[in-house]
């Protein structure tokens, strides 16, 4: 059986047990253990994150969304991505977006806030660090100061953009909360990418850290249930289908997504090429300022222009014109020749790197 690197209150690891317990794919949950973040898991896969996964022949694998692409071709029924590649787009669009635009307000969440940083320390070091020597008291003070360090005062989060980093949270359940009064899933009677992908910060994060959870369950509680409708889901046991087109109730998310993580990563990219290490921008009325850059975040725009070109022409206009409608199209194409060089063979999820995502903070 595969076993499945990581933490019960991972964002990430999260993602990958609800996709791959939908999909029925049998796993043994393995606590990453600090011997394992920090020693074998970089070791094995080059990259101090989890989830991990080490396949039944040996091999490692990380990062979930190369992952998850993997399985699908291991296990191709049903899809997760629709066979209407304008759907397909957007589902990839929404999962790049909650993985790396939503990643701020979900650790900002969880580490702004002592209700929920001081229950989070023991939920992770009580996992983590069973049998690290010493007293707990230092180990939960260590870990606290630096997710609070790491993920929150150096990415941008300030007085200034405290408001605008929760009202992203905010705007995601009332866009989701329409969403779900008419069908059980982002595009239709069954899971899409775009559900796997909103999994990540919205079970592990949202519905579980005290802050964020209280918001959800008092003012958007068809979140809150398709959150553990997802969890419950199994796919021998659904027998709808997709709804066709992009519904009129997702074009406020592609829009948000336009004004938010494009922009973000658009800005990222700009200062990659320039030999940053940090940047500022301005998104939404808000300045973010010293945010460090991400070669992977370039490499996730390189792959979101390799999408969008991947569809094939009559569609891709019609993709066009939904993504243009929004204010989104421009920012997809805005930057020519990006070469973040990051998987350069194509190896991913496999394949030894160098840290991806924060690689310059930990
Ligand atoms: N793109 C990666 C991101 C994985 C990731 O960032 N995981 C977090 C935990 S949910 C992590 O391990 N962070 C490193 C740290 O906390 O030091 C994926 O999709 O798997």
């Amino acid at each position: 059986m595969i076993k499945v690197f990581g933490l019960k209150v991972s964002y990430f690891t999260g993602k990958l047990e609800g996709y791959l317990r939908y999909k029925e794919i049998p796993y043994e949950y393995c606590p990453a253990t600090v011997t394992y973040f920090m020693k074998v898991m970089p070791s094995e896969t080059g990259a101090m994150q989890m989830p991990a996964v080490q396949l039944e022949d040996g091999r490692w694998m990380t990062d979930t969304s190369p992952m998850i692409d993997w399985f699908e071709d291991q296990y191709p029924e049903p899809a997760i991505l629709p066979e209407d590649p304008v759907q397909g787009f957007v589902c990839r669009l929404i999962e790049d977006y909650a993985d790396e635009w939503l990643w701020r307000p979900a650790m900002h969440y969880r580490w702004s806030y002592p209700l929920s940083s001081k229950l989070l320390r023991r939920q992770i070091i009580g996992e983590m660090a069973p049998d690290v020597p010493g007293p707990d008291w230092i180990k939960w003070w260590r870990t606290e100061r630096r997710q609070h360090r790491n993920f929150v005062k150096n990415d941008g989060v300030t007085p200034q953009t405290w408001g605008h980093v929760e009202q992203s949270y905010l705007r995601l359940l009332d866009i989701l909360s329409n969403v779900f009064e008419s069908r059980p899933f982002v595009f239709g009677d069954r899971p899409s990418l775009a559900d796997i992908g909103l999994f990540g910060p919205l079970f592990r994060h949202f519905s579980m850290d005290p802050v964020p959870a209280i918001i959800m369950r008092e003012s958007a509680p068809a979140v809150m249930e398709w959150v553990y409708r997802l969890w419950n889901a199994r796919a021998s046991k659904m027998t709808g289908g997709f709804v066709s087109g992009v519904p009129e109730d997702l074009l406020p998310l592609v829009k948000e997504i336009g004004e938010t993580h494009l922009e973000n990563l658009n800005a990222n990219a700009l200062a990659w090429q320039a030999g940053q290490e940090q940047f500022g921008v301005t998104l939404q009325g808000a300045t973010y300022q010293k945010v460090p850059v991400s070669r992977y975040r370039v490499w996730c725009l390189e792959m979101l222009q390799k999408h969008f070109q991947a569809v094939p022409g009559q569609a891709r206009k019609a993709l066009g014109s939904v993504l243009d409608g929004q204010g989104c199209l421009e920012p997809l194409q805005r930057l020519d020749g990006l070469a973040s060089g990051y998987d350069p063979d194509g190896q991913v999820p496999f394949g030894n790197r160098s840290l991806p995502v924060y690689e310059k903070i930990v």
